[in-house]
């Protein structure tokens, strides 16, 4: 059945395109209904427009609560088009068909976002909006919905196309986007009144996201993927500026989200590099070209290829020291124009640049899928500070080694389990990710900075003199032997094992001080 767009009801929050859109509609003969703000801004760049107030008989009230609520509206977009009985229906009531329903809604998430005080997000509720783009979604058989002004020219074209007609395909397409908004919009409100009684995790957990991004492909190129955004203003991947380079892939997107994350656990200067979503080399403190060189030398052969996180603007000197192996991206807050420039001439190099660092212990939350439904938890924002450690030895660890054990427990954090780091001087000189026992991760770590010291023609592995972090508890005495034979001094660990007592008479037996965090950072 061909049916043009005769009638059409405008009313948008965010105007953009908005003029451009209706002088289009105009010039096809649709006669245009709209609300006030939004008729306002038509009638002001000489669109001629019917008010919704005029259309229904009935004036906007209660400060605009009410304004499109009414049934010669949902009658008008709801009505099946060739059922009788619904056309007899709209005639006796005097309702006339409306066919193209345009609107976006009070920026709920965006007055949010501002800090805006509690009436006023409840005001920013928009409940006319979603009730007619939901109408409309449903009746998509004849009514074509759009809540994006980016869609405007698909409409466009289309109408064009054929005889001022939208086609089906289109019009199920855009419904599928308008139940998607306001499934997002109703979940963000969900989410902030949830927070407002402190139920982070409330028994219907909602969530809408935004696609910001179709990549190429997922993990492996035989998967689909995109990037979606929550909305969330957190610096990060998902709000930087990628200032350069190819487009980010979902593995890059991944591991850069966890180089950055840690690199934001530190207030001293500090570089992450990342291989896999785990760090092969961490540095804290001094400028950030010497921390990129400590965090690099701990594992230079991961490290080509990765990603380089780090909390400080970038200079001249950081950007000619990452630039001579291939890095795939480097994030940070901000970079100079001479780093810019060192970086330009690197063509593949992605640069990301976030204009600020996240707060580490910012409260929120992290999600994972799983079959039939997903895992929600509040953020790792668990640290660690001196006065809360128990030392379990007789020898007390030393200010450089509590310095070093505090940087490796806190590493720990963003390295998956079982996770052993072995740090010395602020750098980690050793780390084992993700292996079934713990004692293989201490073995690994051990082994990799064996290596690293050949390769660099050191008498001895960087381990030596080190302190060593375990994610979790050490559930034998293995583990620790393993790290004080790599020549760590000094253990931070959670403790709580059955066998607590035989670790740290192991402890005693090599000399090492050993102290207890009673605080875990698995990662899985
Ligand atoms: O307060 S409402 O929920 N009540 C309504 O009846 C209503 N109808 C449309 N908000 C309503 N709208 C919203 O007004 C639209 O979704 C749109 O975001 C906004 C446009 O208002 P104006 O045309 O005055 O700028």
């Amino acid at each position: 059945m061909h049916t043009p767009v005769r009638r059409a009801l405008l009313s948008v929050s965010d105007k953009t395109g908005l003029v451009d859109f209706a002088k289009f509609l105009e010039s096809r003969g649709v006669d245009i209904l709209s609300t006030g703000g939004t008729a306002k801004a038509m009638r002001d760049a000489g669109v001629a427009v019917t008010d919704v107030s005029d259309f229904t008989g009935f004036p906007e009230m209660l400060d605009g609560r009410v304004k499109t609520l009414h049934p010669k509206v949902h009658g008008g977009i709801l009505g099946i088009r060739g059922n009788a009985d619904h056309e007899s229906a709209m005639s006796e009531h005097g309702i006339a068909p409306i066919d193209l329903v345009v609107v976006n809604l009070y920026p709920f998430e965006e007055t949010v976002a501002k800090g805006a005080d509690f009436d006023t997000c409840i005001e920013n509720i928009d409940i006319g909006g979603p009730g007619m783009i939901r109408a409309a979604a449903k009746n998509h058989a004849a009514v074509t919905v759009v809540v994006d002004p980016e869609d405007y020219d698909a409409v466009k074209e289309a109408m064009e196309a054929n005889d001022g007609d939208t086609t089906p395909d289109l019009r199920k397409r855009l419904a599928a986007t308008a139940y998607a908004r306001t499934g997002a919009y109703d979940a963000a409100i969900s989410g902030w009144f949830a927070r407002q009684v402190g139920d982070e995790l409330p028994r219907r957990f909602a969530l809408g996201g935004l696609r910001k991004q179709t990549l190429r492909y997922g993990e492996n190129p035989h998967q689909q993927a995109a990037f979606y955004t929550t909305g969330e203003a957190r610096p990060g991947v998902a709000t930087a500026e990628q200032v350069q380079g190819k487009e980010l892939s979902y593995n890059n997107l991944n591991d850069t989200d966890a180089a950055f994350e840690l690199a934001a656990e530190f207030d001293e200067p500090a570089v992450a590099i990342i291989k896999h979503a785990n760090p092969c080399g961490v540095a804290v403190g001094g400028s950030i070209v010497e921390a990129y060189k400590r965090a690099l030398a701990c594992d230079p052969v991961s490290a080509f290829g990765g990603i380089v996180a780090i909390n400080r603007p970038i200079d001249k000197a950081a950007a000619e020291e990452i630039t001579k192996i291939f890095t795939e991206v480097v994030i940070a807050p901000d970079a100079d124009e001479e780093a810019r420039a060192v970086f330009a001439a690197k063509k593949n190099l992605r640069l990301l640049l976030t204009g600020g660092m996240p707060d580490p212990a910012e409260e929120g939350l992290t999600l994972k899928t799983l079959s039939g439904g997903f895992l929600v938890q509040s953020r790792d924002s668990g640290r660690v500070t001196e006065s809360a450690l128990k030392v379990a030895t007789q020898r007390q660890p030393d200010d450089r080694e509590m310095r070093d054990m505090l940087i490796a427990f806190r590493i720990c954090k963003h390295v998956k389990s079982n996770a052993i780091i072995y740090v010395k001087d602020g750098a980690t000189v050793g780390i084992g990710a993700g292996q079934m026992s713990r004692v293989d991760s201490a073995r690994i770590a051990a082994a990799k900075a064996k290596d690293a010291a050949e390769a660099a023609g050191a008498e001895q592995p960087a381990t030596v003199g080190s302190v060593v972090a375990s994610d979790a508890f050490f559930p034998f005495a293995d583990g620790l032997l393993a790290a004080a034979e790599a020549g760590a001094t000094a253990v931070i660990q959670p403790g709580g094992s059955m066998r607590d007592d035989e670790v740290v008479k192991a402890a005693d037996e090599k000399g090492l001080a050993m102290v207890m965090t009673g605080m875990r950072h698995f990662r899985h």
